[in-house]
Protein backbone atom coordinates (compact mmCIF):
# COMPACT_ATOMS: atom_id res chain seq x y z
CA UNK A 1 0.00 0.00 0.00
CA UNK A 2 3.10 2.06 0.00
CA UNK A 3 4.27 1.19 -3.25
CA UNK A 4 7.30 -0.63 -1.65
CA UNK A 5 8.80 -2.35 -4.54
CA UNK A 6 11.88 -4.79 -5.01
CA UNK A 7 15.30 -2.68 -5.51
CA UNK A 8 17.00 -2.52 -9.07
CA UNK A 9 20.07 -4.32 -9.51
CA UNK A 10 20.45 -5.68 -6.03
CA UNK A 11 19.23 -7.83 -3.60
CA UNK A 12 18.25 -7.58 0.07
CA UNK A 13 17.19 -10.88 2.05
CA UNK A 14 16.29 -10.89 5.58
CA UNK A 15 16.63 -13.68 7.82
CA UNK A 16 14.73 -14.11 11.02
CA UNK A 17 13.98 -17.21 13.12
CA UNK A 18 10.16 -16.23 14.63
CA UNK A 19 10.55 -19.56 17.47
CA UNK A 20 13.39 -17.42 18.93
CA UNK A 21 11.96 -14.46 19.80
CA UNK A 22 9.57 -16.37 22.16
CA UNK A 23 12.67 -17.31 24.39
CA UNK A 24 12.86 -15.66 27.80
CA UNK A 25 15.82 -14.43 29.89
CA UNK A 26 14.20 -13.87 33.10
CA UNK A 27 11.86 -10.50 34.20
CA UNK A 28 14.06 -8.66 35.18
CA UNK A 29 17.26 -8.92 32.65
CA UNK A 30 17.25 -6.16 30.48
CA UNK A 31 17.49 -8.34 27.40
CA UNK A 32 14.04 -9.00 25.52
CA UNK A 33 13.73 -10.90 22.37
CA UNK A 34 10.22 -10.00 22.39
CA UNK A 35 11.95 -6.65 20.47
CA UNK A 36 12.77 -8.63 16.94
CA UNK A 37 8.72 -9.37 17.00
CA UNK A 38 7.93 -5.36 17.29
CA UNK A 39 10.70 -4.84 15.19
CA UNK A 40 9.36 -7.60 11.92
CA UNK A 41 5.98 -5.60 13.17
CA UNK A 42 7.12 -2.35 12.00
CA UNK A 43 8.93 -4.16 9.10
CA UNK A 44 5.76 -5.97 7.83
CA UNK A 45 2.84 -2.89 8.26
CA UNK A 46 5.24 -1.01 6.11
CA UNK A 47 4.89 -3.29 3.27
CA UNK A 48 9.19 -4.10 3.38
CA UNK A 49 8.86 -7.94 2.82
CA UNK A 50 7.57 -7.49 -0.75
CA UNK A 51 10.70 -5.92 -1.91
CA UNK A 52 13.11 -8.56 -0.12
CA UNK A 53 13.34 -11.95 0.56
CA UNK A 54 12.42 -13.84 3.47
CA UNK A 55 13.79 -16.56 5.10
CA UNK A 56 12.71 -18.31 8.50
CA UNK A 57 15.92 -20.23 9.32
CA UNK A 58 17.13 -23.39 10.72
CA UNK A 59 18.93 -23.39 13.93
CA UNK A 60 22.73 -23.52 13.47
CA UNK A 61 24.08 -27.11 13.63
CA UNK A 62 26.23 -28.41 16.60
CA UNK A 63 29.00 -28.71 14.01
CA UNK A 64 28.77 -25.13 12.82
CA UNK A 65 28.89 -23.70 16.18
CA UNK A 66 32.53 -25.81 16.07
CA UNK A 67 33.76 -23.90 13.56
CA UNK A 68 34.21 -21.01 16.60
CA UNK A 69 33.13 -22.98 19.75
CA UNK A 70 35.07 -25.21 21.75
CA UNK A 71 33.22 -28.87 22.06
CA UNK A 72 32.77 -28.97 26.00
CA UNK A 73 31.47 -25.04 26.26
CA UNK A 74 28.79 -26.15 23.97
CA UNK A 75 28.10 -29.73 25.19
CA UNK A 76 27.69 -27.84 28.95
CA UNK A 77 25.60 -25.48 26.74
CA UNK A 78 23.32 -28.07 25.82
CA UNK A 79 22.68 -30.10 29.03
CA UNK A 80 22.98 -27.18 31.94
CA UNK A 81 20.08 -27.14 33.84
CA UNK A 82 17.64 -23.86 33.76
CA UNK A 83 18.47 -22.46 37.13
CA UNK A 84 14.79 -22.63 38.27
CA UNK A 85 15.29 -26.54 38.26
CA UNK A 86 15.98 -27.95 41.63
CA UNK A 87 19.98 -28.02 42.13
CA UNK A 88 21.59 -31.42 42.06
CA UNK A 89 20.95 -31.90 45.84
CA UNK A 90 23.49 -35.59 46.12
CA UNK A 91 26.38 -33.00 45.18
CA UNK A 92 26.26 -29.16 47.33
CA UNK A 93 29.17 -28.42 45.99
CA UNK A 94 28.55 -28.36 42.74
CA UNK A 95 24.83 -26.58 43.40
CA UNK A 96 26.54 -22.84 43.21
CA UNK A 97 29.06 -23.70 40.85
CA UNK A 98 29.64 -21.10 37.56
CA UNK A 99 30.98 -23.01 34.81
CA UNK A 100 31.75 -20.87 31.19
CA UNK A 101 30.13 -17.68 32.94
CA UNK A 102 26.94 -19.42 32.71
CA UNK A 103 24.10 -18.85 35.07
CA UNK A 104 25.56 -15.50 36.36
CA UNK A 105 22.96 -12.60 36.51
CA UNK A 106 24.15 -11.65 33.11
CA UNK A 107 24.51 -15.04 31.53
CA UNK A 108 21.35 -17.04 33.31
CA UNK A 109 20.38 -20.75 32.15
CA UNK A 110 16.77 -20.40 30.92
CA UNK A 111 14.58 -22.70 29.38
CA UNK A 112 15.66 -23.62 26.07
CA UNK A 113 18.91 -21.27 26.09
CA UNK A 114 20.67 -24.14 23.90
CA UNK A 115 17.97 -23.42 20.99
CA UNK A 116 17.99 -19.88 21.45
CA UNK A 117 21.63 -19.72 20.60
CA UNK A 118 21.55 -21.89 17.94
CA UNK A 119 18.45 -19.87 15.89
CA UNK A 120 20.01 -16.76 16.62
CA UNK A 121 23.54 -18.26 14.89
CA UNK A 122 21.56 -19.93 11.78
CA UNK A 123 20.66 -16.53 11.07
CA UNK A 124 23.84 -15.07 10.68
CA UNK A 125 25.14 -18.05 9.16
CA UNK A 126 22.53 -18.17 6.80
CA UNK A 127 23.13 -14.74 5.72
CA UNK A 128 27.01 -15.67 5.27
CA UNK A 129 25.85 -17.74 3.05
CA UNK A 130 23.87 -15.97 1.07
CA UNK A 131 26.38 -13.09 0.55
CA UNK A 132 28.69 -15.74 -0.51
CA UNK A 133 27.03 -17.56 -3.05
CA UNK A 134 25.87 -14.17 -4.84
CA UNK A 135 21.65 -14.80 -4.10
CA UNK A 136 22.08 -11.82 -1.75
CA UNK A 137 23.63 -8.47 -1.97
CA UNK A 138 22.26 -6.65 1.82
CA UNK A 139 21.35 -9.71 4.10
CA UNK A 140 19.41 -8.63 7.26
CA UNK A 141 20.23 -10.82 10.54
CA UNK A 142 18.64 -8.72 13.39
CA UNK A 143 18.56 -11.94 15.76
CA UNK A 144 22.46 -11.87 15.61
CA UNK A 145 24.79 -9.45 16.59
CA UNK A 146 26.05 -11.05 19.89
CA UNK A 147 29.65 -9.79 19.81
CA UNK A 148 31.05 -10.97 23.73
CA UNK A 149 30.51 -14.09 23.37
CA UNK A 150 34.19 -15.99 23.06
CA UNK A 151 35.34 -19.48 22.24
CA UNK A 152 34.62 -20.76 25.67
CA UNK A 153 32.69 -18.86 27.78
CA UNK A 154 29.54 -16.75 27.59
CA UNK A 155 29.74 -13.38 28.41
CA UNK A 156 27.36 -9.89 28.48
CA UNK A 157 23.84 -11.44 27.53
CA UNK A 158 26.16 -13.45 24.49
CA UNK A 159 26.57 -17.27 24.73
CA UNK A 160 27.50 -18.19 21.06
CA UNK A 161 29.30 -15.56 18.62
CA UNK A 162 27.07 -15.43 15.50
CA UNK A 163 28.89 -12.62 14.19
CA UNK A 164 32.26 -14.54 14.58
CA UNK A 165 30.50 -17.76 12.65
CA UNK A 166 29.32 -15.25 10.30
CA UNK A 167 33.04 -13.44 8.91
CA UNK A 168 34.45 -17.10 9.39
CA UNK A 169 32.07 -18.14 6.16
CA UNK A 170 32.88 -14.89 4.45
CA UNK A 171 36.66 -15.64 4.91
CA UNK A 172 35.99 -19.28 2.50
CA UNK A 173 34.89 -16.70 -0.09
CA UNK A 174 36.36 -13.42 0.12
CA UNK A 175 39.70 -12.13 0.97
CA UNK A 176 39.50 -9.26 3.27
CA UNK A 177 36.35 -8.50 5.72
CA UNK A 178 35.74 -5.05 7.63
CA UNK A 179 33.88 -5.71 10.95
CA UNK A 180 32.34 -2.69 12.26
CA UNK A 181 30.47 -2.46 15.35
CA UNK A 182 27.99 0.64 16.54
CA UNK A 183 26.75 -0.94 19.60
CA UNK A 184 27.41 1.65 23.08
CA UNK A 185 29.55 -1.64 24.27
CA UNK A 186 32.98 -2.63 22.78
CA UNK A 187 32.52 -5.68 20.13
CA UNK A 188 35.39 -7.72 22.28
CA UNK A 189 34.57 -11.06 21.40
CA UNK A 190 35.20 -10.52 17.87
CA UNK A 191 38.34 -8.38 18.16
CA UNK A 192 39.46 -11.03 20.16
CA UNK A 193 38.97 -13.70 17.41
CA UNK A 194 40.40 -12.06 14.81
CA UNK A 195 43.20 -10.48 16.75
CA UNK A 196 45.80 -12.42 14.48
CA UNK A 197 45.08 -12.37 10.92
CA UNK A 198 44.85 -9.61 8.68
CA UNK A 199 42.13 -10.96 6.73
CA UNK A 200 39.87 -9.25 8.90
CA UNK A 201 39.63 -5.61 10.12
CA UNK A 202 38.05 -5.19 13.76
CA UNK A 203 36.36 -1.08 14.38
CA UNK A 204 33.71 -0.46 17.35
CA UNK A 205 32.67 2.86 18.33
CA UNK A 206 31.60 2.24 22.06
CA UNK A 207 31.70 4.47 24.93
CA UNK A 208 34.28 3.56 27.17
CA UNK A 209 35.40 3.63 30.93
CA UNK A 210 37.74 1.10 32.08
CA UNK A 211 36.35 0.56 35.38
CA UNK A 212 32.39 1.77 35.31
CA UNK A 213 31.33 0.47 32.17
CA UNK A 214 30.81 -3.01 30.49
CA UNK A 215 33.35 -4.88 29.17
CA UNK A 216 35.64 -2.31 30.45
CA UNK A 217 38.07 -2.88 26.67
CA UNK A 218 38.57 -1.01 23.89
CA UNK A 219 40.68 1.90 24.54
CA UNK A 220 42.13 3.93 21.67
CA UNK A 221 45.43 2.39 22.05
CA UNK A 222 44.26 -1.11 21.84
CA UNK A 223 44.80 -2.02 18.17
CA UNK A 224 45.84 -5.16 17.81
CA UNK A 225 49.35 -7.54 18.68
CA UNK A 226 51.99 -4.81 19.66
CA UNK A 227 54.02 -7.46 17.30
CA UNK A 228 54.76 -6.31 14.07
CA UNK A 229 56.01 -10.14 13.09
CA UNK A 230 51.64 -10.86 13.59
CA UNK A 231 49.79 -10.30 10.87
CA UNK A 232 47.22 -8.81 12.93
CA UNK A 233 48.93 -5.77 14.20
CA UNK A 234 47.03 -2.50 13.16
CA UNK A 235 44.07 -4.08 12.27
CA UNK A 236 41.95 -3.75 15.65
CA UNK A 237 40.49 0.08 15.49
CA UNK A 238 38.69 1.98 18.48
CA UNK A 239 36.66 4.73 18.89
CA UNK A 240 36.17 5.19 22.38
CA UNK A 241 33.67 8.01 23.24
CA UNK A 242 31.77 9.41 26.31
CA UNK A 243 28.41 9.96 27.51
CA UNK A 244 25.96 11.89 25.44
CA UNK A 245 27.42 12.09 21.75
CA UNK A 246 24.96 13.34 19.18
CA UNK A 247 23.73 12.38 15.89
CA UNK A 248 26.22 15.40 13.74
CA UNK A 249 29.55 14.55 15.87
CA UNK A 250 28.85 10.52 15.63
CA UNK A 251 27.96 10.82 12.01
CA UNK A 252 31.02 13.00 11.44
CA UNK A 253 33.19 10.46 13.09
CA UNK A 254 31.98 7.39 11.69
CA UNK A 255 32.39 9.23 8.22
CA UNK A 256 35.77 10.38 8.74
CA UNK A 257 37.00 6.33 10.38
CA UNK A 258 35.24 4.55 7.68
CA UNK A 259 36.03 6.36 4.96
CA UNK A 260 39.36 6.01 5.51
CA UNK A 261 39.90 2.47 6.45
CA UNK A 262 37.94 1.79 3.42
CA UNK A 263 40.87 3.43 1.02
CA UNK A 264 43.49 1.23 3.06
CA UNK A 265 42.21 -1.75 3.46
CA UNK A 266 39.59 -2.17 0.73
CA UNK A 267 37.50 -4.67 2.10
CA UNK A 268 35.59 -7.45 0.12
CA UNK A 269 32.23 -7.42 2.22
CA UNK A 270 31.30 -6.04 5.50
CA UNK A 271 29.83 -7.05 8.39
CA UNK A 272 27.82 -4.26 10.38
CA UNK A 273 26.58 -5.18 14.00
CA UNK A 274 23.96 -2.40 14.76
CA UNK A 275 23.40 -2.65 18.00
CA UNK A 276 20.48 -0.52 19.14
CA UNK A 277 21.79 0.65 22.60
CA UNK A 278 23.82 3.17 21.58
CA UNK A 279 20.54 5.11 20.80
CA UNK A 280 19.17 8.01 23.10
CA UNK A 281 17.00 7.06 25.68
CA UNK A 282 18.38 3.00 25.76
CA UNK A 283 18.06 1.41 29.70
CA UNK A 284 21.90 0.28 29.21
CA UNK A 285 22.86 3.22 26.76
CA UNK A 286 24.85 6.65 27.42
CA UNK A 287 24.78 8.40 24.11
CA UNK A 288 21.94 10.75 22.53
CA UNK A 289 22.31 9.53 18.91
CA UNK A 290 18.51 9.64 17.38
CA UNK A 291 17.39 6.56 14.49
CA UNK A 292 18.55 9.39 11.50
CA UNK A 293 22.06 9.67 13.13
CA UNK A 294 22.27 5.16 13.87
CA UNK A 295 21.13 5.14 10.44
CA UNK A 296 23.29 7.46 8.40
CA UNK A 297 25.83 4.55 9.65
CA UNK A 298 24.34 2.07 7.64
CA UNK A 299 23.40 4.20 4.47
CA UNK A 300 27.19 5.29 4.43
CA UNK A 301 27.92 1.53 4.45
CA UNK A 302 25.42 0.98 1.82
CA UNK A 303 26.87 3.48 -0.20
CA UNK A 304 30.20 1.89 -0.32
CA UNK A 305 28.55 -0.91 -2.55
CA UNK A 306 29.92 -3.88 -1.25
CA UNK A 307 28.20 -7.15 0.05
CA UNK A 308 27.07 -6.70 3.67
CA UNK A 309 25.34 -8.57 6.19
CA UNK A 310 23.47 -6.23 9.17
CA UNK A 311 23.39 -7.80 12.26
CA UNK A 312 21.57 -6.64 15.01
CA UNK A 313 22.75 -6.77 18.78
CA UNK A 314 21.86 -5.14 22.15
CA UNK A 315 18.90 -3.02 22.52
CA UNK A 316 17.02 -2.63 25.79
CA UNK A 317 14.49 -0.06 25.44
CA UNK A 318 12.16 -2.27 22.39
CA UNK A 319 10.17 0.29 21.29
CA UNK A 320 13.13 2.32 19.73
CA UNK A 321 15.26 -0.93 19.27
CA UNK A 322 12.45 -1.66 16.77
CA UNK A 323 12.10 1.86 15.24
CA UNK A 324 15.99 1.80 14.51
CA UNK A 325 16.10 -1.26 12.93
CA UNK A 326 12.81 -0.89 10.77
CA UNK A 327 14.05 2.13 9.15
CA UNK A 328 17.29 0.35 8.93
CA UNK A 329 15.73 -2.15 6.74
CA UNK A 330 14.21 0.45 4.86
CA UNK A 331 17.54 2.04 3.88
CA UNK A 332 18.88 -1.67 2.86
CA UNK A 333 16.02 -1.49 0.16
CA UNK A 334 16.35 1.78 -0.48
CA UNK A 335 12.93 2.97 0.70
CA UNK A 336 13.30 5.31 3.12
CA UNK A 337 12.06 8.15 1.60
CA UNK A 338 8.47 6.30 0.61
CA UNK A 339 7.62 5.69 3.76
CA UNK A 340 5.25 7.51 6.03
CA UNK A 341 7.07 8.98 9.02
CA UNK A 342 4.09 8.48 10.66
CA UNK A 343 3.81 4.60 12.49
CA UNK A 344 0.98 2.93 10.51
CA UNK A 345 -2.35 2.24 12.11
CA UNK A 346 -2.67 -1.07 11.71
CA UNK A 347 0.77 -1.90 13.02
CA UNK A 348 0.42 -4.87 16.02
CA UNK A 349 1.21 -3.37 19.38
CA UNK A 350 1.33 0.64 18.00
CA UNK A 351 0.74 1.55 21.60
CA UNK A 352 4.00 0.43 22.69
CA UNK A 353 5.66 3.17 20.60
CA UNK A 354 4.22 5.97 23.06
CA UNK A 355 4.78 8.30 19.92
CA UNK A 356 3.32 7.83 16.37
CA UNK A 357 6.49 8.70 14.81
CA UNK A 358 9.43 6.57 13.09
CA UNK A 359 11.93 9.87 14.13
CA UNK A 360 10.83 10.96 18.12
CA UNK A 361 12.66 13.86 19.14
CA UNK A 362 15.11 13.98 21.98
CA UNK A 363 12.77 15.91 23.74
CA UNK A 364 10.31 13.25 23.06
CA UNK A 365 12.46 10.32 24.32
CA UNK A 366 13.75 12.01 26.96
CA UNK A 367 12.58 15.10 28.07
CA UNK A 368 16.29 16.60 29.01
CA UNK A 369 18.96 15.24 26.60
CA UNK A 370 21.82 13.81 28.26
CA UNK A 371 25.22 15.97 28.73
CA UNK A 372 27.30 15.90 26.08
CA UNK A 373 30.89 15.14 27.33
CA UNK A 374 32.47 14.59 24.11
CA UNK A 375 34.60 17.34 23.15
CA UNK A 376 35.56 18.39 19.14
CA UNK A 377 39.10 18.46 19.98
CA UNK A 378 38.86 14.93 21.79
CA UNK A 379 37.06 13.37 18.55
CA UNK A 380 40.01 15.04 16.42
CA UNK A 381 42.48 13.51 18.55
CA UNK A 382 40.55 10.09 17.70
CA UNK A 383 40.83 10.85 14.14
CA UNK A 384 43.80 11.76 14.10
CA UNK A 385 44.89 8.09 16.36
CA UNK A 386 43.26 6.32 13.89
CA UNK A 387 44.63 7.57 10.48
CA UNK A 388 48.40 6.80 11.99
CA UNK A 389 47.52 3.16 12.24
CA UNK A 390 46.10 3.01 8.68
CA UNK A 391 49.83 3.95 7.63
CA UNK A 392 50.63 0.27 8.25
CA UNK A 393 47.70 -1.29 6.66
CA UNK A 394 47.23 -2.36 3.00
CA UNK A 395 47.83 0.64 -0.02
O1 LIG B 1 24.55 -5.06 24.29
O2 LIG B 1 22.79 -7.11 34.62
O3 LIG B 1 28.33 -4.88 34.01
C1 LIG B 1 25.30 -7.08 23.25
C2 LIG B 1 25.52 -6.06 24.38
O4 LIG B 1 26.75 -5.44 24.11
C3 LIG B 1 28.11 -6.07 33.87
N1 LIG B 1 27.36 -6.53 32.87
C4 LIG B 1 28.65 -7.11 34.80
C5 LIG B 1 30.09 -7.28 34.94
C6 LIG B 1 29.81 -7.35 36.43
N2 LIG B 1 28.58 -6.73 36.16
C7 LIG B 1 27.38 -6.79 36.92
C8 LIG B 1 26.45 -7.90 36.72
C9 LIG B 1 25.05 -7.37 36.49
C10 LIG B 1 24.12 -8.45 36.14
C11 LIG B 1 22.76 -8.02 35.65
C12 LIG B 1 21.87 -6.11 34.53
C13 LIG B 1 20.62 -6.26 35.12
C14 LIG B 1 19.71 -5.22 35.04
C15 LIG B 1 20.07 -4.08 34.38
C16 LIG B 1 21.31 -3.95 33.80
C17 LIG B 1 22.23 -4.97 33.86
C18 LIG B 1 23.53 -4.81 33.23
N3 LIG B 1 24.49 -5.71 33.01
C19 LIG B 1 23.99 -3.63 32.70
N4 LIG B 1 25.22 -3.84 32.17
C20 LIG B 1 25.51 -5.11 32.35
C21 LIG B 1 26.75 -5.70 31.87
C22 LIG B 1 26.57 -6.52 30.60
C23 LIG B 1 26.21 -5.69 29.41
C24 LIG B 1 26.03 -6.58 28.19
C25 LIG B 1 25.78 -5.80 26.91
C26 LIG B 1 25.48 -6.73 25.76
C27 LIG B 1 24.04 -7.87 23.31
CA1 LIG C 1 30.56 -1.02 19.67
ZN1 LIG D 1 25.53 -3.36 23.88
Amino acid sequence: EYNIVRPKGYTVSYHASPEMEKHHFGQTHPMKPWRLTLTKSLVTSYGMPFAMDNYNTRPATYEELKSFHASDYLDYLATAPPEDQPRDIDNPEKAGEVKFNLGGSDCPLFHGLYDYCSMSAGTSVDAARKICNGQSDIAIAWGGGLHHAKRSEASGFCYINDIVLGILQLLRCYPRVLYIDIDVHHGDGVEEAFFSTDRVMTVSFHKYHPDTFFPGTGGLDDNGPKSEHNPGAHHAINVPLNDGITDEQYSWLFESIIGKINEHFRPSAIALQCGADSLAGDRLGRFNLQVQGHGACVEYCKKLGIPMIIFGGGGYTPRNVARAWAHETSIAIGCQNKIPEEIPQHTPWREHFIHDTLFPTLEQILGEPRANRNTPKRLQEIVQHVHEQLRFVGH
